[in-house]
């Protein structure tokens, strides 16, 4: 028996997966350090996936990655998870897509994935889940004898009971989350629309102990990167062009299109700034395979142009809209750059970019930072000019006023934020959410649950 302790990650995506997502740059840098294992999809999409685990080491990490089928893949993942717990966990369930076959496919993929990690766990693991592609991932192990400690914690939103009750299947997939010993949630608004949630509906099953920790970033790190010589300068002419910067996934959660309609309503409204401003949105596709995506990238391609045609001319692109992914040594001097960072979506759980672009500004000349109060960072970045991203007139005026807002108080918006930042960085998150659920464990020795098989 291996009595060493070790930290084991479950999620959808292993880091070999190179993509834009807030899950494998946030916690891979924290994990890196620790004897630790990181289980999930290569990537790899397999007419037979059957033996072909891949392991690799990353420093004290090593990553196990499996292949799924593309029938597998597709119900499990863009079928249930992107099709119907995405949207409707993030509000939107006007554009969740059900079907039978689908949530099958999802059961499925999480009972193969139990099945595929069982032997290669060591009985003082601790297993630490990873978002809504695995909320039955725990009861799936539960059922083959795994009786190491099991954390979840969400990403994205936790909806309103309202909103929650109207997904297919949500008692069965409460009941499955209820066999984690612990839940962690971005905001404290998630945790008690669960736990109500639960109370509502499942009043005979017991909740298993919750708790808020949201994620953070490594915010000196992200300096550093951000005082490097930039490897593009947007705005060389310093003080003749502005520039406004927003980096998202392109995903109708994070509130593109409106953001375009109050930019655009910003340069109606405001002539003076023509010649003066620049918005920078980079946006990497994401699940292209969902019909949603497809169109939002159809409309907001669409209101792009309008933007440049009514209102750039020869000499200046009010507008510079790029889809392709940029690293992160592109990006961060990018933030620096900015003089507003605008971060609208119309609902996430904690949103990285808004922590990114305050972590990388220089704390004597800082940029502002515009963000939707839908965003869970919302709760914690004081110092932003909080919006509501579906009213266009009150987006547009703050960022005017971020344009025109004085050195002292952007410093002392900025302080309030660094201070933020560094109190619940990305390693305080890891280390709250480890030391809860290795106090969870206790707790149930304590009244007389098995320790392990
Ligand atoms: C989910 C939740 C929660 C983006 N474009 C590029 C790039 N990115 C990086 C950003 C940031 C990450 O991707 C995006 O993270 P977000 O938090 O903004 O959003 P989601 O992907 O939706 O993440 C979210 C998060 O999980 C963590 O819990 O905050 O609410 O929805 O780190 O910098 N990175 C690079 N090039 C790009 O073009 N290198």
């Amino acid at each position: 028996m291996d009595r060493l302790e070790r930290v084991v990650i479950v999620a959808n995506r292993t880091p070999a997966v190179k993509s834009a997502g807030g899950l494998a740059s946030g916690l891979l840098d924290a994990l890196k350090k620790e004897r630790s294992l990181w289980f999930g999809w290569s990537g790899e999409l397999r007419e037979d996936p059957s033996n072909t685990l891949q392991q690799f080491s990353q420093g004290k990490l090593t990553v196990a990655a499996i292949p799924l089928s593309p029938e597998a893949h597709n119900r499990y993942y863009n079928g249930f998870a992107n099709g119907v717990l995405w949207p409707a966990f993030h509000h939107r369930l006007d554009l969740m897509c059900f079907t039978e076959d689908d949530y099958t496919g999802y059961l499925e993929v999480n009972q193969h994935m139990a099945e595929q990690l069982r032997p290669l766990l060591n009985d003082n693991d601790i297993i630490w889940v990873h978002d809504y592609h695995l909320l039955p991932f725990a009861a799936m192990c539960r059922g083959l004898g795994i009786q190491q400690r099991l954390g979840f914690f969400l990403h994205i939103p936790f909806p309103v009971p309202s909103v929650a009750q109207a997904i297919p299947r949500i008692d069965e997939l409460l009941d499955a989350m209820c066999s984690y010993d612990l839940l962690g949630f971005q905001t404290e608004d998630d945790r008690q629309a669960f736990v109500a949630l639960c109370r509502e509906r499942r009043p005979e099953i017991p909740i298993p102990q919750t708790g808020v920790y949201p994620i953070g970033v490594d915010p000196h790190a992200l300096r550093r990167e951000a005082e490097a010589k930039p490897v593009v300068e947007l705005w060389p002419d310093a003080g003749k062009i502005q520039g406004i910067i927003s980096v998202d996934r392109l995903d109708y959660t994070k509130g593109l299109p409106e953001r375009f309609k109050a930019y655009g309503l910003l340069l109606e409204e405001h002539p003076e700034l023509h010649g003066n401003v620049q918005l920078v949105q980079i946006a990497p596709p994401s699940r292209t395979d969902v019909p949603a995506y497809a169109e939002l990238r159809h409309d907001l391609t669409a209101l792009a142009g309008e933007i440049l045609g009514k209102h750039g001319d020869l000499e200046w692109q009010p507008l510079v809209y790029v889809e392709r992914q940029h690293d992160r040594a592109v990006l961060m001097p990018l933030y620096r750059q900015a003089r507003v960072g605008l971060v609208t979506p119309l609902k996430d759980g904690m949103n990285l970019v808004a922590k990114e672009f305050v972590a990388a500004q220089d704390p004597d000349d800082p940029g502002v930072l515009v963000l939707s109060r839908f965003a869970g960072a919302a709760c914690q970045l004081d110092g932003a000019l909080l919006v509501n991203p579906h009213d266009p007139g009150e987006v547009a005026d703050a960022m005017r006023y971020a344009l025109t807002m004085s050195l002292e108080e952007r410093r002392a918006r900025h302080r309030r934020m660094w201070a933020v930042l560094c109190a619940s960085d990305i390693d305080g998150w890891r280390r709250r959410f480890l030391v809860d659920l290795k106090a969870v464990r206790t707790q149930k020795v304590k009244t007389g649950e098995p320790l392990s098989a």
